[in-house]
């Protein structure tokens, strides 16, 4: 009796979640074939699309490829529908990990807000243009070339990472104070059966930002929003073993504020 009931409940609940849409991460698929796969999964739930993409994203986990295929479906999408108040208000959310979202949805949701044209944008969010960075993984020395980089809080980043080594190498942006905790718990995921299925990548609250494993010879790029807090945040390879050496440091600045001016003298009638 209890067994039917468990049966019936994991049964409902499993009818009650459908199956990700596999269509859209066909590996050789085109942004635009994505798109249609996306488009054609939305009909069959009956849902929009847009619905669809937002409930694909809250599915993504710390680290996830799929993130990758969403988020170039999301940078072609109609900007203006993007634009509406209730998808922007969903993906600025998503896009400063409020809730509880993952980095894997972060990415889709920065990536989907860059669509987004300045003046479409609620004034006072983000600036549409990232600030840019190259870190390449210097072969041979287990490091990165770049080992520390200022941003503003709340800014948009885009790191472009190339792996040129003979190693595979990630790059996590972990809170302040957290890299040895984090380089510990990747070299534990060595030893674990699912390990390199999760790609190193600890699940912690302290995970801020995740590009998963490039492979050697390989380059990959990532978005994420700077924290609003200043501070020092350090970004690491936590494949096992790498984190010692192949670490390096975000520091989130406020911006100077502007200089006083002194009171002018008045002049004397
Ligand atoms: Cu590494």
């Amino acid at each position: 009796m209890i067994v039917a009931v468990f049966l019936s409940f994991a049964l409902t609940t499993q009818s009650a979640t459908p199956a990700p849409c596999t269509g859209i991460d066909t590996p050789s698929a085109s942004t635009a074939e994505r798109r249609t796969a996306l488009d054609a999964c939305a009909t069959a739930s009956a849902t929009t699309p847009i619905e669809f993409l937002l409930s694909e994203m809250s599915r993504l986990t710390i680290c996830d490829r799929r993130a990758m295929n969403l988020a170039d479906v999301a940078a072609a999408w109609n900007p203006k529908e993007l634009a509406s108040e209730a998808v922007v208000t969903k993906l600025l959310a998503m896009a400063s990990g409020q809730g509880g979202v993952t980095a894997g949805a972060q990415i889709v949701a920065v990536r989907a807000v860059l669509a987004i044209p300045a003046d479409l944008l609620p004034t006072g969010t983000l600036p549409p243009t990232p600030v840019v960075f190259e870190i390449t993984a210097v072969p041979s020395k287990m490091a990165y070339d770049l080992k520390a980089f200022s941003v503003a809080p709340g800014q948009v980043v885009q790191i472009n990472f190339h792996n040129p080594d003979a190693l595979e190498h990630n790059l996590l942006v972990v809170a302040p104070g957290a890299l040895a905790e984090m380089g510990v718990a990747g070299d534990r995921m060595g030893t674990s059966p699912d390990g390199k299925l999760k790609e190193f990548v600890p699940s912690s609250p302290k995970v801020l930002a995740v590009m998963g494993i490039v492979e050697p010879g390989k380059s990959q790029t990532f978005w994420f929003i700077a924290p609003q807090k200043p501070g020092t945040y350090p970004y690491v390879c936590t494949y096992p073993s790498h984190w010692r050496t192949m670490n390096g440091k975000m520091k989130v600045v406020a911006p100077p504020q502007p200089a006083q001016t002194p009171p002018q003298p008045v002049a004397a009638p």
